[in-house]
């Protein structure tokens, strides 16, 4: 049978296949620690064969992630430096994001309009309130293996709830009060909803960002396609876009083309890079 792995603890394992849930004691014949959730797997008593990965992320170890909302909220104020390396990351990992902002009740519109204005060209932005339950544009654009990133606090728990409530409904109470009762330890779960998988990562509050060690700084820029038009320009083609006359991203910055806030948190983000331990 092929399924793809929900849960695991130590040897035990839940896995989907054909909408049926089969647990699973996996006795020490073959390896396991290999076999992370949201793998597909082959098993019959035991994982016989894990299938080939599109991703594999690991604090908190999860594989095959196809989407990511990145959520900020008006309070605490967005980390846009946290949202520019999580957008990174995500093109590094070929998972598609999201920029979901929470707490629609309480923001302003001058907050909106600096969103809007700064990343509508970058990622699709969904604005969504878990405290009024209105949360549908995430349920709406949920397929394949998704979760949430993002500071503390900015209701990342809050909007699992929610579409918990919403969704999984159906599912029963029981199966419920089992998975999400008392999780106190550090594990992945997924949750099947209608169109897809949630990740519920309990005990992370963000996804490592380790990337920041293995991305070259050279390459960093590339990484940012509102970019691309003012880096054609730049003098030279090793132009890290840190100020020079000749540099066309900065040429851009000035008349209005790109971002300062992407800019600024660009040489934000280079300097870090260039900080890390293997430069
Ligand atoms: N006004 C308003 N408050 C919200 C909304 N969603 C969440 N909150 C509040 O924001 C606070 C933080 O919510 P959580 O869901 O715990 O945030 P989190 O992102 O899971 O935080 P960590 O688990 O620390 O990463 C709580 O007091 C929530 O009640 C919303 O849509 N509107
Ligand atoms: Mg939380
Ligand atoms: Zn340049």
């Amino acid at each position: 049978m092929q399924g793809i792995v929900l849960s695991k603890n130590a040897n035990l394992f839940t896995i989907e296949s054909d909408d049926k849930i089969y647990k699973l004691n996996a006795s020490g014949k073959t390896k396991f620690s290999g076999v992370y959730v949201g793998d597909n797997v082959e098993f019959d008593e035991n994982i016989t064969k894990v299938l080939t990965r599109k991703n594999l992320i690991i604090r908190p170890p999860l594989a095959n992630l196809n989407k990511l909302f990145i959520v900020i909220s008006p309070k605490p104020k967005p980390d846009y430096v946290l949202v520019d390396k999580i957008l990174i990351y995500c093109t590094l990992n070929d998972i598609i994001p999201f920029l979901v902002i929470n707490k629609e009740d309480i923001a302003s519109n001058e907050f909106l309009e600096e969103i809007y204005k700064t990343y509508k060209d970058i990622v699709k932005i969904i604005k969504v309130s878990a405290k009024n339950n209105n949360i549908l544009e995430i349920e709406q654009n949920i397929s394949g293996i998704c979760a949430l990133a993002g500071q503390s606090a900015v209701g990342k728990s809050s909007i699992i709830n929610a579409i918990y409530n919403d969704e999984l409904a159906e599912i029963g109470e029981l199966s419920k009060k089992i998975e999400r009762g008392k999780q106190t330890t550090r594990l992945v779960t997924l949750y099947k909803l209608k169109e897809g998988y949630l990740a519920d990562t309990a005990g992370f509050s963000m996804l490592d960002l380790s990337f920041v060690s293995n991305l070259d700084y050279r390459e960093l820029s590339s990484y940012y396609p509102d970019f691309l038009e003012g880096r054609a320009k730049c003098k030279y083609r090793s132009c890290l876009h840190e100020g020079a006359n000749d540099c066309g991203v900065l040429q851009e910055v000035k008349n209005g083309e790109i971002s300062k806030l992407r800019y600024q948190n660009y040489l934000k983000i280079l300097e870090e890079l260039k900080n890390s331990k293997k430069y």
